[in-house]
């Protein structure tokens, strides 16, 4: 009698335990991967049609005015080269082939311009070798060929870490105080430029900035945020895995991967054992109603610390920093990346859109933007990817509803100046079109229509697949 009740007790705590959970977590309807697929599809088309009815050929498109902006006054084709790859793994074969063509023609990077070389890389470069692999578009390569060498002379600097600025005609460069994720996000593409070219210097500059960098980690083993590539001096101390440092993290598993690189992986080792030992934030549940009545809830962070002294210097996170949890996929951490993206979707519930950045102490919203950003969507695909547990496609599900909802406009998408207000920004930026949609779609397809075991996407979600020994 005494064992049948304890029994009885015990199903009924498991049955309240259920109950509070679903509560507490809940993912809705299970969702039809096919049909998510296609609608991914139509937005995706939707977006590019608005490019190309009001910005074709020139780098941007302003959704809401219908203007067009290109970054340094004249046009080096951002959308169309940033966009081409997804074009064609979400499977729109014939406009992409007439947006290769038109590339092919049309791109010239010999203009007197002075070009941010970690956007231009990861944007423009990353395309270009990514299309290059998927096409065999030997034009594709001589392009990427002929941006490598424009911006090497970035790397004159006498620590070997880039300026952030170079002139592509004149070679003239600018500002040399940079960050971890400007000096250390370049050796996917200029790797493997080296790779397809069998020009070596590609990647030897690349892999110098990124260890030139590592080198110069505090005595406990983290970077700071900014640093000066002509003294090799840290400006600013703070640590973190968001914006200025995030892809540094990301460069050094990848590339450890990509080349089998014994540098890259054993930098990796020792610095995510240092991010988890000072930057985690564990157990530091906040209770802020969202707006399905139900609970936040995150028991994995990762915050600020100063880099000397380990110190917690703030305890914000935001859109940027939901790259981690794939990144910890790839690593083989699964129970720390579960753990984290649980926390980072719950961000992302308070508002119905994830912040700049957000306060997981306070639970305040500090820097409402969301300019579109493809990170969380990143880490939700990994995740699927690794576990297959439908949870993360209900995930996807309600974060896509949420950007229809919310960022759609009669010709395209438009970031949100706050995810508070939902007040829109006049701007969709290529990243929309090369990341954010392609990581959505990727969730929903077929599986294997990038393999992760022999292809690595650089930080701008361009694949690229290893077709070397
Ligand atoms: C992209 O250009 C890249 O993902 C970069 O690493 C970070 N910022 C944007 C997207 O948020």
């Amino acid at each position: 009698m005494t064992r049948k009740l304890s029994a009885f007790s015990y199903q009924l705590s498991v049955i309240f335990l259920l109950l509070i959970m679903g509560a507490v977590v809940d993912y809705g309807q299970p969702v039809d991967k096919k049909t998510m697929a296609e609608r991914v599809r139509a937005e995706f088309k939707h977006s590019w049609d608005g490019y190309k009815e009001y910005c074709w050929g020139h780098d941007d498109l302003k959704p809401i005015s219908k203007a067009c902006r290109d970054w340094y006054g004249q046009t080096i084709l951002m959308t169309p080269v940033d966009a081409l790859d997804s074009l064609y793994l979400l499977g729109f074969k014939d406009e992409a082939d007439k947006t290769r063509e038109y590339i092919d023609k049309n791109l010239s990077y010999d203009k007197d311009i002075e070009v941010q070389v970690f956007e231009i890389t990861i944007r423009e470069l990353g395309g270009l070798l990514s299309s290059y692999q998927i096409t065999g578009d030997k034009k594709l390569l001589a392009l990427a060929d002929d941006l490598g060498t424009r911006l090497l002379p970035a790397f004159n600097s006498p620590t070997g870490m880039p300026y952030r600025f170079v002139n592509l005609k004149t070679g003239k460069t600018r500002d040399a105080v940079s960050n971890p994720a400007e000096t250390g996000t370049l050796l996917i593409e200029f790797g493997t430029l080296s790779k397809l070219t069998g020009k070596p210097i590609y990647f030897e500059k690349a892999k110098r900035a990124l260890v030139e960098t590592y080198n110069r980690r505090s005595d406990i083993g983290l970077v700071g945020e900014e640093i000066n590539v002509e003294t090799g001096k840290w400006v600013n101390t703070d640590s973190h895995v968001s914006g200025g440092i995030d892809s540094y993290y990301e460069y050094l598993i990848k590339c450890s991967i990509l080349f089998g690189d014994n540098d890259c992986r054993d930098m990796w080792e020792e610095s995510i054992s240092k991010v988890h030992s000072f930057l985690a934030d564990e157990g530091t549940t906040l209770s802020k109603t969202n707006r399905t009545g139900t609970m936040a809830t995150g028991d994995l962070w990762y915050g600020h610390a100063d880099m000397n002294t380990g110190k917690r210097t703030a305890t914000t996170t935001g859109a940027l920093d939901a790259f981690f949890p794939a990144i910890l996929v790839l690593d083989g951490d699964t129970n720390r990346a579960r753990a984290l993206q649980d926390s980072l979707f719950s961000m992302w519930r308070v508002n119905g859109i994830e912040p700049e950045v957000y306060d997981y102490r306070t639970g305040q919203t500090v820097y409402p933007g969301w300019p579109l950003r493809p990170e969380i969507v990143e880490s939700t695909y990994y995740l699927y990817s690794k576990t297959h547990d439908a949870k993360y496609l209900a995930m996807g599900k309600e974060m896509f509803d949420d950007a229809v909802k919310y960022c759609r406009t009669d010709v395209a998408y438009a970031g949100l100046k706050s995810v508070v207000t939902k007040e829109k920004t006049d701007y969709m930026h290529s990243f929309w079109l090369a990341e954010t949609l392609k990581y959505f779609y990727l969730l929903f397809a077929p599986e294997k229509t990038v393999d992760l075991k022999t292809s690595v996407f650089n930080t701008e979600a361009h694949p690229i697949k290893r077709t070397w020994k």
